[in-house]
């Protein structure tokens, strides 16, 4: 008796995890459609990670980011300023260069040919107009022996 209540504690319990396992809704992980106009859209704000560990064992760096309330596109100049929900784009720059270059994929940052040693790259978040929005360093150092694959 004691071993079927058990078996059903432990099933109940499962049954509650899952479902909040998939409670997550579609808006829940990707955000708002961008189809439809957000009013009175809060701040746009940008999330970088550091390089993932394992290209970085090899002297190749890749920075996942992602923005919230902005989406990354390819589209630029002023009217774009009105587009909701709200647009925009990157600039990278590495190891305080005079220049950055702009990402408007929205995908992982590649960096490849570093010589070993500290680094850093700054990520900005910019609106169609070039204007920062929001900022993130991420400092690093790439291994003087890289792990060969
Ligand atoms: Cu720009």
């Amino acid at each position: 008796m004691n071993l079927i209540l058990k078996d059903l504690i432990a099933m109940s319990a499962a049954a509650v995890m899952s479902t909040v396992a998939s409670a997550q809704t579609a808006k829940d992980i990707v955000g708002p459609s961008p189809l439809v106009a957000i009013e009175n859209e809060p701040a746009p704000k940008l999330v970088v990670d550091p390089p993932l560990p394992e290209p970085l064992s090899r002297g190749l760096v890749f920075i996942q980011y992602r923005s919230e309330n902005l989406r990354v596109v390819p589209v630029f100049g002023k009217g774009a300023l009105d587009v909701s929900p709200r647009i925009g784009h990157v600039h990278i720059t590495v190891d305080d260069a005079p220049w950055h270059f702009v990402d408007a994929s929205g995908e992982t940052i590649i960096v490849v040919g570093l010589k070993p040693g500290p680094h850093r790259v700054l990520v900005e978040l910019a609106d169609p107009t070039h204007h920062v929005i929001d900022r993130q360093t991420v400092s690093f150092d790439v291994p003087s022996k890289p792990d060969t694959p």
